[in-house]
Order: structure tokens, then C-alpha cells, then sequence
């Protein structure tokens, strides 16, 4: 049964073939588990990552600029309301601090008053704070909102944290699997044995396997671990997940601007807690293809003949699962935290794979 499975994921990743050579190489050669099956596909090259998103800066204050929705909205909360609205609070008591200790002085004020009660000023002192909390509280909750209704996924990627590095799996495209290590620098390896170049990504940061995602896109992370607690966080997008073993944890992301953004594991996990950096680059979806095709891996509903087309359209789209079918709910109107519909077709989709994909299936049973 297993012979027949695999004899299926080969089958389909050599019809996939044609599609990634019309399209221009750009990555360096993958070492993910999957890979045996497509030795002729060529390797996708390395995006160089942007000065200005995804990576942090030396000396640099506040938060990386946002490249999702999700994370625009929080970041302009975070700078536009709540900074704006500590800062004031904040001068306003220390105001009244030093005004009190200058005009209620001993020295100005020998005889102290004996109020203990005094109504207005005491419904204004409970007041004011609720106002404050309720107007922090209405674009938090709208916030969260717009983070956990997902709309339907377009792609579903597998994360899971081991100690030390992270390994991401493509259930919608036959379930092969990518391994990401971080890259050493060139002092700190063998002879012929590859290290970091600038190419790569910052040091600390860049990995020899990145996840691919395409641009423009919703792309669901089934987050999950191995060994212990990792979290998978990605500061550009707003996303910081936890990583439980024996739990899967769920996050999204939106992104339309393609690049190289980086992240770490943000749980203390270990000794090489440090080290375990996730690198995520997101092209335009007929690049994913050719990338998905270079790794032996197939777009769902592909056909021999289809390869991508040069006017951007995706196979992505062309193969639209039940989740994409149906009509987009509003996150708007949506007053519930989890539309049940996303979760519904994911479950069926993350199932799917497992049979071409007995390296998948094992893992599902053992987690
Ligand atoms: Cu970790």
C-alpha cells in the first residue's frame, strides 16, 4: 500500500517537472526528506533579503514595519492608540504628583484638610478608568477578531519545532517535507561544508531551507512540535504561536509583498534555543509552483499540461478546494471568534495527503 503511494507522489511530481523549468531558477539545492523524488527539478535561487522588512535592524526601536493586514492594524493600535494613551496617562499622574507635593507641602499648607469623602470625585476616579479600559478593549477585541476568523486557506503549511531547528511540511501539495537549519558562519565550518552568506540573511538568522509561500495568498501554519515547547514567531507578520507537542495550534497569514522575512522559536527550548531561526520567503504564486514542482512536491488539481503562466494568475487559484469555493465570510459581520467553515474543509485537506505521504502519516500517529 505504501509502494503504491509513493509510486503516485513520483508519478506526479515528474508530470509537475515541466512547469518548474519554465520558470526561472532561483534557490539553492533543498535538503528536505522529500527531495530524493525529484532529483532532475531545478533548484529555486535564494531571494536576497530586504534591508528594510522582515529583519531587525541594528539599534532599531519599535516594531518592524508590518507586511500582513493583521499586523498593520495591531501595529497602528499599538503606535497610534495605546503608546498615545500610556504617554498621557503617564504625564497626566506624575502631573498630579508633583503638583500635590509642591502645593500640599508642609512648609505652604500647615493645616491639612480632614475630607475623607468626596462623591464627584470619587465617581470620576471610577469612571475615567473604565471609559479608558472600554476604549482599549473594543479595537483589542476587534483585533483578535480579525486574527482568529481566518478566512478560508489557500494553502496549508505544517510547522514543527524540534530541538533545534524547524521542519515544515506541504500537505496540500503531496506532503513532502522541507528540514531548516540554521547556517553556520564560514569560521565555524568544515572545509566544502556550505555557510552564510549575505545572500542568506543576517547571521543568526538565515537557514539553509526557507518555507516558500506564495504572495498574496492565505496561507494557514498547523503549528506543532516534536520535543518540547517551541513558539514560532514571525515579527513582520504579527505572528507568534506556540508550538506544543501533541497539540496542534493554528495561525495565518496574508502576505502581498514578496521578500525574505525572518524570524526565531520564542519559547526557551533548549540549549540551541537560539539557534533555531525560520526564514520565510513569499513569491509570486507561479514561482511557488516552480519551487513546490523543484522540491517533488504537486499543485493540487494540476494537470500535466498546465504549467504557470507569465501573467501572474496561479495554478493556485485554478484549483479551488471546497474551503476556496465557498462564498468569503465578512470578518466584519462575523461576531464569533472561529467561523466553523475554514476549520471544517482544513481538517478534510490535511487529511488528504497523508496516504501518498507514509513519512506524513507516521508522524500524524505518533503525534
Ligand atoms: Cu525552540
Amino acid at each position: 500500500m505504501k509502494r503504491i503511494g509513493w509510486a503516485i507522489a513520483l508519478a506526479a511530481a515528474a508530470m509537475s517537472i515541466p512547469a518548474a523549468a519554465a520558470a526561472p531558477a532561483t534557490a539553492p539545492a533543498g535538503q528536505g526528506a522529500a527531495n530524493a523524488s525529484a532529483p532532475a527539478a531545478p533548484a529555486l535561487p535564494a531571494v536576497a533579503p530586504s534591508l528594510e522588512y522582515g529583519v531587525p535592524k541594528p539599534g532599531g526601536m519599535g516594531l518592524q514595519p508590518q507586511v500582513t493586514d493583521v499586523g498593520r492594524e495591531a501595529a497602528s493600535f499599538h503606535n497610534n492608540w495605546l503608546l498615545v494613551l500610556c504617554a498621557l496617562i503617564s504625564v497626566f499622574v506624575l502631573a498630579l504628583l508633583a503638583y500635590t507635593m509642591i502645593r500640599y507641602r508642609r512648609g505652604a499648607n500647615p493645616t491639612p484638610s480632614r475630607t475623607s469623602h468626596n462623591t464627584l470625585i470619587e465617581v470620576v476616579w471610577t469612571l475615567v478608568p473604565v471609559l479608558i479600559l472600554v476604549a482599549i478593549a473594543i479595537p483589542s477585541i476587534r483585533l483578535l477578531r480579525h486574527q482568529y476568523s481566518p478566512p478560508p486557506a489557500d494553502l496549508t503549511v505544517k510547522v514543527i519545532g524540534n530541538q533545534w531547528f524547524w521542519t515544515y511540511q506541504y500537505p496540500d501539495n503531496g506532503g513532502f517535507e522541507v528540514i531548516s537549519n540554521m547556517l553556520k558562519e564560514q569560521a565555524d565550518v568544515k572545509a566544502g561544508e556550505r555557510f552564510r552568506t549575505d545572500a542568506d540573511g543576517p547571521p543568526l538568522l538565515a537557514v539553509d531551507e526557507r518555507i516558500v509561500i506564495p504572495a498574496g495568498k492565505v496561507v494557514k501554519f498547523i503549528v506543532t512540535s516534536n520535543d518540547v515547547i517551541h513558539s514560532f514567531g514571525v515579527p513582520a507578520f504579527w505572528t507568534k504561536i506556540d508550538a506544543n507537542p501533541g497539540r496542534l495550534n493554528e495561525t495565518w497569514v496574508k502576505v502581498d509583498r514578496p521578500g525574505v522575512y525572518f524570524g526565531q522559536c520564542s519559547e526557551l527550548c533548549g540549549a540551541r534555543h537560539g539557534y533555531m531561526p525560520i526564514a520565510i520567503e513569499v513569491v509570486p504564486p507561479a514561482q511557488f509552483a516552480a519551487w513546490v514542482a523543484s522540491k517533488g512536491g504537486t499543485m493540487p488539481g494540476a494537470r500535466p499540461a498546465a504549467a504557470p503562466d507569465s501573467t501572474g494568475s496561479s495554478p493556485l487559484t485554478g484549483a479551488s478546494t471546497p474551503a476556496a469555493a465557498q462564498p468569503q465570510a465578512s470578518s466584519e459581520g462575523n461576531s464569533g471568534l472561529v467561523t466553523p467553515a475554514p476549520a471544517v474543509a482544513g481538517t478534510a485537506r490535511e487529511q488528504a495527503p497523508a496516504p501518498n505521504n507514509p513519512d506524513v502519516a507516521n508522524r500524524a500517529n505518533k503525534n
